[in-house]
């Protein structure tokens, strides 16, 4: 078919393809990204430095309406768009083929922009301070339901428009064999958003309707369990996604192959069996589902979720070990990770990523999903503590960094400041480190999570936390500052390499399909084993076997000393 016009444009930095349909689409997804991560990042300022209790900065409507914002614009608005963007390159470009439908990924986009501005409209007026989770029976304002709702619906779209595009590829041949292991990925999280947007639909449709009276009543309990199997599958969207682009960069840095495609890809399937039925940990202290039915659904069914990701957790940096070692770095157990190009943001960033991620997101989530331990922090700071090192440190972080290859591949611009760049991936990842061990920290310690003032000023009955719990909402204060500061040097590098970034060549659209060039050849497309020779990665997964098995037992003594029973 497109042996008449020319429609790719052939990158001449990687021979990436970009079919003329998706190219726009690429970019504007991007973009309406990092607008809202700006957005959300403006407001973590705000309300980190109310919840810093000594700067106590903004009064507590706002800190709520704020909350709200930052909650959805940064989890829900930033990460979706971005995602949409990456399920466009992760099917059209690297199976390069055209998009499927591309007057409906128009129509996607339209309607996301369109919800976005009708809920933050709902939110910003104040009539919709119902934080992200908004809980029935608190209402929000009709526009704020309705505004998700299309929202979401456009992401739907977009959903589809991948899949179509996977079903193009394959009949016009765009590619031999099996689709490619990071395109694997983005079908996972394609086909996990949709069963998370359904699930989305089931709850919050009823509450819009419920907002303008025309239902009754919402039952809360109900609402809590159907709005999770949304709230929480949505993080094994980012997940996957980011997992994919760790392989993607993986691939694009060292010109590695998954050590083994076959467990990679199984590992992938894992998350789609068994993602959803981990959602039962968000209402562990609900008294209206059983206890049966919690125990399986956290204590057995989850850990194949878990497997999953202590899998990639394990071949991402395998692969990369076992591509260095082929250069020739095998001195000693760690000479490839010491010589990794730590200055390069697409690796560091990744790297800090995937770290975090695992450390810090992963042994803290298992701690919590257990239901025994999760009342020694439900509902207090230590689950923001949680949730920031994986949606932060773990996706936006590896969004961030798969960013800086797409500048001069997908909009033709040399990045400026690159010395900054240097240091981004540094300020923001360990910043955010430090601001979520503070509030794990604070929250083991009692201080509760959305609270306005918890020195309860002017309450009747009087209530102190220990010095040291405000401490660290000080230290979470500095360590906020911190990653902020790294937040917007990754946007004025974004926005300023699109708009005066020096301009690199085109390259020329053709009516063929080309060759990729090394490195990101043999990570896109090729298929392979790289084998198990990676002793280096081995330690690193004793060493976070070691840490897992300390932080649970230490929770469970904890545990012990809470519960004064005779
Ligand atoms: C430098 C960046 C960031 C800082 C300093 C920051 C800080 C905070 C703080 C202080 C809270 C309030 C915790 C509470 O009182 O319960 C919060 C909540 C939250 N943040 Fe962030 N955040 C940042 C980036 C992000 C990003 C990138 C995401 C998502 C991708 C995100 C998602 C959330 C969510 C979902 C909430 C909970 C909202 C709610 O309780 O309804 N944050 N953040
Ligand atoms: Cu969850």
């Amino acid at each position: 078919m497109a042996a008449s016009k020319p429609v790719f444009r052939v990158c001449p930095r990687t021979g990436l393809q970009f079919h003329r349909s998706a190219e726009p689409l690429i970019k504007l997804n991007a973009v309406a990204a990092v607008v809202a991560l700006l957005v959300g990042g403006v407001i973590a300022l705000l309300i980190t430095l109310t919840r810093w209790q000594a700067v106590h900065l903004v009064d507590a409507e706002s800190f709520y309406m704020l909350l709200t914002a930052h909650g959805l614009d940064m989890l829900v608005i930033w990460i979706i768009f971005f995602e949409v963007a990456i399920l466009y390159f992760c099917s059209s470009t690297l199976l390069k083929s055209r998009l499927a439908a591309p007057s409906w990924a128009w129509l996607a986009f339209a309607l996301m922009v369109i919800g976005t501005v009708t809920f933050n409209a709902a939110i910003f007026s104040g009539n919709a301070s119902v934080m992200m989770t908004s809980y029935a029976p608190l209402p929000g304002h009709p526009a704020f339901y309705l505004g998700l709702i299309l929202f979401a619906v456009g992401a739907l779209i977009a959903c589809f428009v991948f899949l179509g595009t996977l079903v193009v590829a394959k009949a016009e041949k765009t590619y031999e064999g099996s689709v490619p292991l990071v395109t694997f990925g983005a079908l996972t999280a394609a086909i996990i958003a949709i069963f998370t947007i359904a699930s989305g639909a089931i709850i919050l449709i009823p509450t819009f309707l419920w907002s303008v009276g025309y239902i009754k009543q919402i039952d809360a309990a109900m609402y809590r369990v159907i709005w999770w199997a949304f709230g929480h599958s949505s993080q094994q969207i980012n997940v996957s996604a980011h997992v994919a682009v760790w392989y993607a960069i993986a691939a694009i840095v060292f010109g590695a192959k998954p050590m083994s495609e076959r467990v990679s890809r199984t590992a992938f399937v894992l998350y789609i069996c068994f993602l959803q039925i981990a959602s039962a940990h968000h209402i562990l202290a609900d008294p209206a589902v059983g206890t049966e039915w919690k125990v399986f659904n956290t204590s057995y069914a989850m850990y194949l979720a878990v497997l999953a990701s202590m899998i990639h957790g394990l071949t991402v940096p395998g692969a990369i070990e076992v591509a260095q070692r082929e250069k020739g770095f095998t001195k000693g157990l760690f000479e490839w990770i010491r010589r990794a190009p730590w200055g390069n943001p697409v690796f560091s960033g990744m790297f800090i990523s995937l770290m975090g991620f695992g450390f810090l997101g992963g042994i803290s989530g298992v701690m919590m999903g257990t239901e025994q331990l999760n009342m020694l922090i439900h509902n207090t700071i230590y689950v923001p503590g949680h949730f920031h090192a994986t949606v932060v440190i773990g996706t936006t972080l590896a969004f961030m960094s798969l960013t800086y290859f797409l500048i001069p591949v997908v909009f033709n611009r040399e990045m400026i400041a690159p010395g900054l760049a240097r240091w981004q991936p540094y300020l923001f990842g360990l910043g955010m480190g430090v601001l979520c061990l503070a509030m794990m920290g604070a929250g083991t310690l009692g201080i509760p999570r959305r609270h306005w003032d918890v020195t309860f000023a002017g309450a009747s009955l009087p209530y102190e936390f220990p010095g040291t719990a405000m401490l660290m909402l000080a230290l979470m204060g500095v360590a906020g500052v911190v990653a902020i500061i790294g937040g917007a040097i990754y946007i004025y590098i974004t926005v300023g390499s699109l708009l005066w970034g020096r301009r690199l060549d085109v390259g020329e659209y053709s009516t063929s399909r080309s060759v990729l060039k090394m490195p990101v050849e043999a990570a896109m497309t090729g298929h392979g084993r790289a084998g198990f020779a990676a002793p280096g990665t081995f330690v690193f997964a004793l060493v976070f076997l070691g840490a897992f098995i300390l932080y649970y037992f230490v929770n469970w003594k904890y545990l012990s000393t809470v519960w004064g029973l005779s």
